[in-house]
Formats: C-alpha cells, sequence, structure tokens
C-alpha cells in the first residue's frame, strides 16, 4: 500500500512539517525513502553481475531516489503546502566522497541503469571514511582537506555480512554496508555493496590530508587514493585492493553457494566486471580460494575464473595502468603473489613477447596483462578508444585474442542528468514528445521534428537562461561568484590534467583578454566557467589551477575587462555542482589531445542539457560527431592518427609553435608582472617553461584552430534561430548516449544474465 509522507509522519507522530527544520525533514525523508525501499524486493537471476570497482561516485541520493520512487512531484507539493522547498532541504544532504573521476560516476550511472534495466547486478567496493579529498583555495592554489560524508543517519545501511581478510602479517575482519540502488518505475532493486573495516580512527589524520599511514588496521578505508608517490602510499593502495576484492570474492561465493553452485559451475553464478586495474587481484584471490578451500585444481580454477571476469580500460596513460612492485606485494599479501606468478609462468611458457608478461624483467606485476590473459572480455569505453587499444596500445594482445576484445560507449543515467537536474527541460520535452524517452531514450528523435520551430527556440533559450539565474543564485550563495546570467557560459569541468588540456582554455582567457585590452571587444560578455580537482601529487596540474586562479583574480577585478569576460573556477567541484552547472551551460569544453581522451561522459549530459560542443575528434566526442553531423558541432585540431605519428617520430617540438606569433605573447603573459604581482613565481615559471620546452600533451599545436573555432561559436551563439536549430539536433541525438544502452550491451554481449 502506497502512503505519502504526510502518513508516514503521522504514523511515527512526529511533528507537523511546517513545524519541522529543513534539517529534521531531510532525515525524515532519508527514513521513509528507506522505508518505501524496503518494499521493493532484490533482483534475482541465477547468474548475477559484480561490477567491482575502487569508486563510486554516487552523488547526493535524496532526489535521485525520489523520482525513481516516482514521487518526486508529490513529495515536492507536500512539503510546498507546509511552506518548505524541497531543493532547500536537498541541500542538506552531503555528497558521498566514494569517486574521484570518469570511472567512478560510469559506475554510479551503471549501478542505476542495471537496476533500471532489472538486471541482477550490483556494484562492490570499499566505504571511505573521508574519501576523495575537499578542495579548497588559498593564496589562488589548491590545498586539501580531509572530506567526512558520513553522518549518523545516511543512505548507508548495516548488514551482518562480513569476513576474514588475511595479509601477510595480520588479519582484518570485515563488515559490510549497502545502499539501495533503486530502479526507475521498478518493483525490484539491487545494492551498492561497500566493505568497511570494524573500527576506523579519525584520529589518525595529521594535518589536511596526511596521516599515519602505517595503522593499517586503524586507517584502511580511511581515504581514497592516499598519495601514491611513496611507498608507503603504494602499499596503502595494495591493502585497499586486496581488501575489497577479498570482500567481493567471499561474497561471491556465499551468494552463489546459496543458490547451489557446487563451485565447479561458479561462471554459472556469477560474472564479475573489472573496472580498471583496481580490482584484478580479484581474479588471483577467486583461484586461491578454489584451489586453496574447494579443492579444484589451479587449470581448473583458471578456465572458471576465465570464463566469469571481464576486463574495462579507461584509460590509455601508460602511468595509470597499474604495475606493483613484486616485492610490495609479497609484503602485503604474499598468497596472492604465488598465484600471480603460476600464471605467469602459464604466459611465459606460450608466448616470448616481453610486452604481454604479467611480471616484467624489473619484477613489476602488470595488472592489465593479467586481466586481459585471465579474463573473457576486454573493452574500450568509446569506438575510438577501443580502436587504439588494439591498433596500437594493446596490440600484441589483439593478436593473441581478437575475439576478446570488444567497445561499449559510456552513457550516462538520464534519470539523474536529466530528469533531476534540468527539471524544466524535461517537463519541456515531455510536452513535445511524451514520456516514451524515459524508457526509451532513442525516442529523443522525435524531437527532429520541431528542428525549425522558432517557438521551440525560443522556449529552450528561456529554459537555458532559468538555468544560468539559478546557477548564479546558487554560486552566489554558496561560493560568493557572481555570474552574469546575460553572458555565454563556456564551461570546462573535470579533473585536472595535462591531456585534458585546461592549460589550453587557460591561454584562450589570456589571449581574449589582451584581446580587450587591444580594444577588440567581444560582442557578448563570455563567462568562462573551470571546475576540477587535482591529485595532490600532480605538480603541473596544480600549476595550471594555480594559473586560473591568477587569471580570475587579475580579469574580475580589471573594470575595463570585467565587462566582457569573467573566469572562474569553482571551488570543490563534484557531482552536485555538475548538476548545477551542466543545465546552464551554451559551450561545453571537450578539449583533449586526440587519442588520449578514452570517451568522457561530461560531453553527453551538455549535449543532452543543450549545449554545443567545442571539441577534438577523441573519445566518444567522434561518436557525437557522427550523429549530429559536422554542422552540429565544432571540431577543431589534429586527429588522433596525426597525434599517434608524432608521438612515434618525436615530431612534435613545441618551441616551433611558440615562436608564432600570437602564441608568443600569450605563453609569455603567464610570467608578466600582472601575473607576478598575484601568484607565486616558481608555479608560474614552471608552468611556462614546460609549455615552452615540452608541452607533452601538445597544447600549442592546437591553440590557433582552438581559438578561431571558438571566436566562430561566439559569433554563431548570436544567431539564436541557428544556434538552438544545433541544440535541438544535439538532445534529439542524445538518446544513443543513456547508459541504459550502454548497460544492455553488456548484458547481450558479455554478461548474459538473462
Ligand atoms: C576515465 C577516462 O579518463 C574518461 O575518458 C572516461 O570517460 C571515464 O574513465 C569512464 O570510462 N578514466 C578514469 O576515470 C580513470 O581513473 C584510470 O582511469
Amino acid at each position: 500500500m502506497s502512503y505519502n509522507f504526510t502518513d508516514f509522519l503521522q504514523k511515527k507522530n512526529e511533528k507537523n512539517l511546517n513545524e519541522m527544520t529543513n534539517q529534521e525533514i531531510y532525515y525524515k525523508l532519508l527514513e521513509y525513502v528507506k522505508e518505501r525501499a524496503d518494499e521493493k524486493t532484490p533482483n534475482k537471476s541465477k547468474k548475477k553481475i559484480y561490477y567491482i570497482s575502487a569508486e563510486f561516485l554516487i552523488g547526493k541520493l535524496l532526489s535521485n531516489n525520489l523520482i525513481n520512487l516516482g514521487i518526486y512531484k508529490e513529495v515536492r507539493e507536500e512539503l510546498k503546502a507546509a511552506g518548505k522547498n524541497l531543493s532547500h532541504i536537498e541541500e542538506v544532504e552531503t555528497e558521498p566522497s566514494l569517486g574521484n573521476g570518469g570511472l567512478g560516476r560510469l559506475a554510479s550511472c551503471f549501478v542505476d541503469s542495471m537496476s533500471t534495466l532489472g538486471i541482477n547486478g550490483e556494484g562492490v567496493g570499499l566505504n571511505y571514511h573521508c574519501g576523495l579529498f575537499k578542495q579548497v583555495f588559498k593564496n589562488n592554489e589548491q590545498k586539501a582537506e580531509a572530506n567526512y560524508w558520513i553522518e549518523d543517519q545516511s543512505w548507508l545501511r548495516d548488514t551482518n555480512i562480513g569476513y576474514e581478510v588475511k595479509f601477510k602479517n595480520f588479519s582484518l575482519h570485515s563488515k559490510l554496508k549497502r545502499i539501495d540502488i533503486l530502479g526507475y518505475e521498478k518493483d525490484t532493486k539491487n545494492y551498492l555493496n561497500l566493505f568497511d573495516i570494524e573500527s576506523i580512527d579519525y584520529n589518525l589524520i595529521e594535518n589536511g590530508i596526511s596521516f599515519d599511514e602505517e595503522n593499517i588496521e586503524k586507517n584502511l578505508t580511511l581515504f581514497l587514493y592516499p598519495d601514491d608517490s611513496t611507498k608507503k602510499g603504494e602499499l596503502l593502495r595494495i591493502y585497499q585492493q586486496y581488501f575489497m576484492v577479498s570482500n567481493a570474492a567471499r561474497l561471491i561465493i556465499a551468494e552463489a553457494t546459496e543458490k547451489g553452485s557446487n563451485i565447479h559451475d561458479l561462471a554459472d553464478y556469477a560474472f564479475v566486471q573489472i573496472n580498471d586495474t583496481h580490482p584484478s587481484m580479484v581474479i588471483p584471490e577467486l583461484i586461491r580460494i578454489m584451489t586453496e578451500e574447494h579443492n579444484i585444481s589451479f587449470e581448473e580454477a583458471t578456465e572458471i575464473v576465465t570464463k566469469m571476469t571481464g576486463y574495462t580500460n579507461h584509460t590509455i596513460l601508460a602511468e595509470a595502468l597499474e604495475k606493483w612492485p613484486l616485492d610490495y606485494l609479497e609484503e602485503v599479501v604474499p598468497n596472492i603473489v604465488e598465484i600471480i606468478k603460476k600464471l605467469d609462468k602459464v604466459i611465459k611458457v606460450k608466448y616470448s613477447d616481453e610486452k604481454v608478461q604479467i611480471i616484467d624483467e624489473q619484477n613489476r606485476v602488470h595488472m592489465a596483462n593479467m586481466d586481459i590473459h585471465f579474463s573473457s572480455s576486454v573493452n574500450g569505453v568509446a569506438y575510438l578508444h577501443t580502436e587504439i587499444l588494439k591498433n596500437s596500445e594493446l596490440k600484441e594482445f589483439y593478436e593473441i585474442y581478437p575475439n576478446k576484445f570488444n567497445n561499449k560507449t559510456n552513457g550516462i543515467t538520464f534519470r539523474r542528468w536529466l530528469e533531476s537536474c534540468n527539471e524544466d527541460l524535461a517537463d519541456y520535452l515531455k510536452e513535445l514528445i511524451g514520456t516514451g524517452y524515459l524508457t526509451d531514450a532513442e525516442n529523443l528523435k522525435e524531437l527532429l521534428k520541431y528542428v525549425d520551430d522558432k517557438n521551440v527556440y525560443e522556449k529552450l533559450s528561456q529554459i537555458k537562461h532559468e538555468n544560468k539565474i539559478k546557477l548564479k543564485k546558487y554560486l552566489q550563495h554558496t561560493q560568493g561568484i557572481v555570474i552574469d546570467e546575460n553572458s555565454i557560459i563556456d564551461t570546462q569541468i573535470k579533473r585536472f590534467h595535462e591531456y585534458k588540456r585546461q592549460q589550453m582554455n587557460a591561454l584562450y582567457v589570456i589571449k581574449k583578454y589582451l584581446d580587450i585590452k587591444n580594444g577588440k571587444l567581444p560582442e557578448r560578455k563570455i563567462t568562462v566557467l573551470f571546475g576540477g580537482k587535482a591529485a595532490p601529487a600532480y605538480i603541473i596540474a596544480q600549476d595550471i589551477i594555480h594559473l586560473i586562479l591568477c587569471l580570475s583574480e587579475i580579469i574580475n577585478n580589471d573594470p575595463e575587462v570585467n565587462k566582457y569576460l569573467n573566469v572562474y573556477l569553482v571551488e570543490n567541484y563534484n557531482v552536485g555542482l555538475a548538476e548545477k552547472i551542466i543545465p546552464a551551460t551554451d559551450i561545453s569544453e571537450q578539449i583533449s589531445l586526440a587519442s588520449k581522451e578514452a570517451s568522457g561522459t561530461g560531453n553527453m549530459k551538455f549535449m543532452l542539457n543543450g549545449a554545443l560542443t567545442l571539441g577534438t575528434m577523441d573519445g566518444a566526442n567522434v561518436e557525437i560527431h557522427d550523429l549530429v553531423g559536422d554542422e552540429n558541432i565544432y571540431i577543431f585540431g589534429k586527429n588522433s592518427d596525426d597525434i599517434i605519428k608524432l608521438y612515434e617520430t618525436s615530431g612534435y617540438v613545441s618551441k616551433d609553435y611558440y615562436k608564432q606569433d600570437g602564441i608568443k605573447e600569450v605563453v609569455d603573459f603567464i610570467t608578466s608582472d600582472k601575473l607576478l604581482k598575484v601568484g607565486n613565481k616558481e608555479r608560474l615559471e614552471r608552468l611556462q617553461n614546460e609549455l615552452i620546452n615540452k608541452d607533452w600533451f601538445m597544447t600549442l599545436i592546437d591553440f590557433e584552430d582552438y581559438y578561431n573555432t571558438k571566436e566562430r561559436m561566439f559569433k554563431d551563439y548570436e544567431n539564436k534561430d541557428l544556434w538552438y536549430k544545433k541544440v535541438i539536433n544535439n538532445i534529439a541525438k542524445a538518446g544513443f548516449f543513456s547508459s541504459d544502452r550502454t548497460i544492455e550491451q553488456y548484458e547481450n554481449e558479455i554478461w548474459k544474465t538473462k
């Protein structure tokens, strides 16, 4: 029997809504939603998917759960009648800090889609108490602080499930916490399984995010990605990874056995999707348990595990492919080392090519290589990415296992990235084309009927304007940033990394600033928004943040310039901020060096929310381009074949580009008196030197084309009919990027649970 929130409060003898604070209401809503979720039964099928991931960047859950329960509007009306505002109540929720970037957000979209499609598939990861650091800015620099996100009452539920995990020198008992993952208007649900240790000690935190790294028994789930530039940091990551997969393996075996598996047939009961290399040790761990505890031969165990695992690669950057020194593994999990050595031997006997070995000549274990040999599926996350894996990065493997390789272009959940974050647009789409797109995103194509309808252009531009005003209020209130809702909003939000080339956007800002100073004024004010964190050990990325913060200080305070140009880097960019920024954005910056961005998923979110892409032919931009056609996207820069060739021939010399007109003065400005006055000399000089003398990600090669293409965009924006025709084309073609489509492909082509 369905009952509304007011009934629930009455049943619990609570105060009336109008007497409660927003905080009190939030906690009651949490209870109410959990109770409603209890009415749902877990998905069942003989075979179950375990999506193991070191990260789940889930975002706040209240509004999404209300939407998935189909009661969002109902609850909002009840609150409104009592003079309460649901969006203020949503602000009470702290955002879980269990992820870092793309791969973690993708994992969250995937668990949502698995639930929505009624697939028996769950996430498995760790419950980090402080998760990823909280970013604060001081003196135009990023500082990292511990991010305590877990409160007494939260979406986490205790279970009585827990296992013994044995390390070399001690054992730890785990306890499993769960978060309900409700599918969109479904009677069934799944869980996100997060393992934790029994007691965590916050007193180990010394200052910022530095902490006693040795007390593993008390710190194992304290932070996500502790600084791994030191040996201690690397060891802690190995502890975390093994803890995660050992628990996962226990859970898998326990659940399968309960359903009648005799372990010889485990592959009929479970499939493990390994999200990048962080969970790779699940392969040797499963083999270990089967051989040591279930009397299964090494050969058979290896065969079973190979059949029941698949590996997803999320990057071609060599430094991100984990290679653990064998002796580090030896220090933490010697039992696993035994298995890894055996697996390595199997490969050494068969193949002589050094590139495909699991243990290399320096005694480092290549986790990805182990995954590829001993799993049944290897996938990239966008068409181009998978092609690059097959033809260059993992070529030697592709020659051995042509049938293992497959592509699964990423997707996003439209529940969060449209229904929840852009309600006005979602409602308008329903008015135009009905609700079919909610369950079959391809129905968005029906919008093409309106591609020449000026009333639709007008309405879409009004919605965008309203979203800009909402963003303005939010940023003003939370960060003291005042954006101009009449400006064109040009956004780059993602992790800071040289390959993503925020530095190129910063150079653009400098050029625009110099243009304005020289009297070349833009037709309309431009607001450049940045958001993102840089890994604490990644110095150049910190320097780029520094440059942007310095530029903001100069530009936003210069009365001659700030009428035409504003630049902001929002603090502590996270899912919640993305949900506010994306619906308000006009230009989506997807400007990575071609061949380097595996897919990107921000690009999909912007497109769906009516922004146009300014991008290179990289990652999923290529597929966006294919879908919308040349005239509805702004592509610039060298393509991936050219870039790969340049790397192979060492053919790029940044200094040659630096010397060109129009680039030199821009790069020189980084260490101009103006900047040095507000900035740190060492950082600015280092960054400038990097650009002139190294520029590994070839910022300067694409700069001119980038600048010109962006200028063209500004010009087109002034022609509303032209611009909104492109916008409609983008929204209409975004259906392909629903994570429901992606998950259906995983199900039909790899998992086959049904
Ligand atoms: C990211 C990729 O950089 C991004 O292009 C992709 O869209 C996303 O994964 C999801 O597939 N990679 C990571 O987040 C990462 O940590 C090791 O890679």
